[in-house]
């Protein structure tokens, strides 16, 4: 037996876990193909013991990578499973297909609520259309998120995207047909050559596979393949918790007259005060009262 090593499972499969040695992302070429200890199958979870993302010591038994010991993730996403997920990279498009702030909306509750960091993309901007551009800029405005505008056909603003995948742990979110794969492309060099050669070996093709992988980015940090939050829905989301998943109320929510305030038609309220001064965003206003109500059409069932 040798002294235990640390790494990241980036992926899973057929009864193996890949592990890239921690802080080394670079090297993707050498990843460690173990086996899990019997032990570590038998602990109970609605996720199996070991999922991509999660950072994992190994030990060379009889000299095979063996995974000894799994450290408690920090966060968890499900559909697909991925462990220690830290930023969600929400994407958007400055033109077609034209922009759901709603949905845009209750991703980034999901991340709120999953104690993960956002960073908006809004992709296209060879292409942009002035009137999408502006929605999108102003509904954020109010926000801390930091938007970088990008175009993955063109090259633009794929550094600062870049940089701020490094040392992460990423998934991108958003709609279909915004970007997301061409933005992985464009962030990650061999990410052609990798689909093509799992596509050889396992003859399915990896695009009907359901499996995800965490890709090693040239500056440092993981990106996951798959979209985080690929279902979306508000249910499991607490009423009272929803105004703290709207981070920019925060500053007013605390000098509201009443603790419990929902900022709706409460007394007293400063939301709405700021809301009314322009210091909050219309749609991002608008779209909290639309989950705010739905969820209380939840609870009724
Ligand atoms: N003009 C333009 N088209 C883009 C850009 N990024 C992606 N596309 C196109 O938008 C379509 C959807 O892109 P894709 O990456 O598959 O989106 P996904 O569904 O979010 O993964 C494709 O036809 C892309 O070529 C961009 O920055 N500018
Ligand atoms: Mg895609
Ligand atoms: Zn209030």
């Amino acid at each position: 037996m040798s002294l235990p090593k640390t790494g990241v499972v980036v992926k899973t499969y057929g009864g193996f876990c890949y592990i890239a040695e921690k802080d080394n992302s670079t090297e993707h070429s050498q990843l460690i193909e173990a086996t899990l200890r019997g032990r570590l199958k038998l602990e109970q979870s609605k996720l199996p013991p070991v999922i991509v993302g999660d950072i994992v010591e190994y030990e060379f038994i009889k000299s095979s990578p063996v995974i000894t010991k799994v450290y408690p993730r920090k966060t968890k996403l499900f559909r697909p499973p991925v462990a220690n997920i830290n930023q969600v990279v929400l994407v958007a498009a400055a033109g077609s297909p034209p922009p759901d702030l709603l949905l845009l909306d209750k991703i980034l509750v999901q991340a709120e609520a999953n104690g993960i960091d956002v960073l908006v993309v809004i992709n296209k901007v060879d292409k942009a259309q002035e009137k999408v551009l502006t929605e999108l800029q102003e509904h954020f405005s109010s926000t801390d998120y930091s938007v970088i505008c990008s175009s993955a056909i063109k090259g633009i603003g794929l550094d600062k995207l870049a940089q701020a995948l490094v040392g992460r742990f990423s998934v991108l979110a958003g709609p279909s047909g915004v970007g997301k794969s061409s933005l992985i492309k464009g962030l990650v060099p061999d990410y052609q050559g990798k689909v093509q050669s799992v596509s050889a070996k396992t003859e399915r093709g990896r695009h009907t596979t359901r499996h995800v992988e965490l890709l090693s980015l040239p500056l440092g940090g993981y990106l996951a393949d798959t979209p985080g939050f690929s279902q979306i829905s508000v249910a499991g989301i607490d009423v009272q918790q929803l105004p703290g998943y709207f981070p920019e109320f925060n500053q007013f929510s605390r000098k509201c007259r009443f603790t419990s305030c929902l900022h709706g038609p409460e007394p007293g309220c400063k939301v709405k005060e700021a809301l009314e001064n322009g210091m909050i965003s219309r749609t991002r206003y608008a779209n909290y009262c639309q989950i705010l109500a739905e969820i209380k059409a939840l609870k009724k069932w």
